[in-house]
C-alpha cells in the first residue's frame, strides 16, 4: 500500500516535470521576423526561406524565423535597415547598395565596374578580405550573416537607349546612397534617389525616364512593362547580404548564434544555383515581353566616363581595393 502511493507520487512528480519542460521549450521559441523586399520563389527568396528552415532544424526548433516577401514589412529598404538596427526587425536581406549608407566600407561594392566577372567576385567575397566585411558590419550595429548573388545592373528606359550618350540630360533612378548618385551624374543622366517600390508607378508617370538594375528584378518589380530598353552596360555588381540587428544578435545564446551562422553559410550554395538559373530565364523573358535588350560590345565609354570618380573614391576603399585587385583573374 504504502509502496504503491509512494509509485503514484512518483509518477505525479514525473508527469509535472514533463509537463514544466514542454512548457518551457514552447516558451523558449524565438520567432525572428525576415523582412526580403522581392516575392515569393525570388532567388534571394528561396535563399531566406532554406534558411528558416535551416535555422529551425539546427535550433531545434528553439528559433522560427518568420520571413515576410515582397516589401510586406516596407518596400523602403532604407526603411527595412533603420527598423533592423534599432532591434525592431531582427533579419532582413538587402542590397549591399542600400546597406552602403549605413556602413560605408560597403560603398566599395557602389564603384562601377569594380569586378571583371561573377567568379572574380565571389573569389573576392569568399575570401577571408569579403568575410570580413560582413564582420566589419558590426560598429554599425549589424551583424553580417553572408553573401548572396546580385548579379550586374544596366541601364533601362522608356525611350531608346543604345548608348551612354542617350543618358544626357535624361532622369533615373538610384537607390538612396550618395556613390550611386554620383556614378549616374558621371554617366551624364540626372541622379533621382527613391526606394524601389516607388519606382514602377514613377516611370509609368514619367517622374523619371529610366533606373538601372539587374534583370530578374526587372521582372519582380515589372518595371520591364513600362520600361521597354534595356542596355547591357553591366556596370554594377552589387552583392546582397544576409544580416542581423546586433541589438537581437546579442540576446541569443552562443550556440543559437552558431547555429545562425552554420545555417546562413549553407544557403551560400543554394542561392548561388537559384540566381544562375534564374538570371537567364528572366533576360529571355524579358526579351519574349517584346522588351528592346542592347548588348554592349565595348564598355570603355562607360568606363570612361567614371574613371575621375574612381580615381576621387578609391582611397577610402584602398585596403579592400588591393584584395579585390589581387583576386583579379589573369587576363
Ligand atoms: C535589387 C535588389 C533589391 C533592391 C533593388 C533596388 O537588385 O535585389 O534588394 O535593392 O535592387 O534597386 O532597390
Amino acid at each position: 500500500m504504502k509502496h504503491s502511493r509512494h509509485v503514484v507520487r512518483l509518477a505525479v512528480m514525473c508527469v509535472m516535470a514533463l509537463v514544466f519542460c514542454i512548457g518551457l521549450t514552447a516558451q523558449a521559441q524565438m520567432v525572428l521576423k525576415l523582412s526580403e523586399i522581392h516575392p515569393q520563389g525570388y532567388p534571394t527568396e528561396l535563399a531566406d526561406e532554406e534558411f528558416a528552415r535551416l535555422v529551425n532544424l539546427y535550433t531545434k526548433g528553439g528559433i522560427k524565423v518568420d520571413v515576410f516577401p515582397g516589401g510586406q514589412i516596407s518596400g523602403d529598404e532604407k526603411v527595412v535597415i533603420e527598423q533592423v538596427k534599432i532591434g525592431a526587425i531582427a533579419i532582413a536581406r538587402v542590397s549591399s547598395g542600400a546597406l552602403g549608407s549605413f556602413n560605408a566600407q560597403l560603398n566599395v561594392f557602389s564603384l562601377p565596374f569594380l569586378f571583371d566577372s561573377k567568379e572574380h567576385m565571389w573569389a573576392f567575397l569568399n575570401s577571408p578580405a569579403g568575410q570580413k566585411m560582413l564582420a566589419d558590419l558590426a560598429p554599425s550595429g549589424f551583424v553580417g550573416l553572408c553573401w548572396y548573388d546580385g548579379g550586374a545592373r544596366s541601364f533601362y528606359a522608356n525611350y531608346p537607349i543604345n548608348k551612354i550618350e542617350d543618358l544626357k540630360g535624361k532622369k533615373y533612378r538610384v537607390m538612396p546612397n550618395n556613390l550611386l548618385v554620383k556614378m549616374v551624374e558621371a554617366m551624364g543622366a540626372s541622379a533621382v534617389p527613391m526606394a524601389a517600390g516607388q519606382v514602377f508607378s514613377a516611370i509609368q508617370t514619367g517622374v523619371i525616364d529610366g533606373a538601372e538594375n539587374n534583370p530578374p528584378s526587372l521582372i519582380s518589380f515589372n518595371h520591364y512593362q513600362v520600361a521597354k530598353h534595356y542596355l547591357l552596360d553591366e556596370h554594377l555588381r552589387l552583392p546582397e547580404v544576409l544580416f542581423m540587428s546586433k541589438i537581437v544578435w546579442d540576446k541569443l545564446s552562443k550556440d543559437q548564434q552558431d547555429a545562425l551562422r552554420k545555417a546562413a553559410a549553407e544557403t551560400v550554395a543554394f542561392q548561388r544555383q537559384k540566381w544562375d538559373a534564374y538570371e537567364i530565364e528572366a533576360l529571355n523573358k524579358i526579351k519574349a515581353e517584346g522588351e528592346i535588350i542592347i548588348p554592349v560590345a565595348d564598355k570603355t565609354p562607360f568606363k570612361n566616363a567614371v574613371k575621375q570618380l574612381i580615381a576621387e573614391e578609391s582611397p577610402k576603399f584602398a585596403e579592400t581595393l588591393k584584395a579585390i585587385d589581387t583576386l583579379r583573374p589573369k587576363k
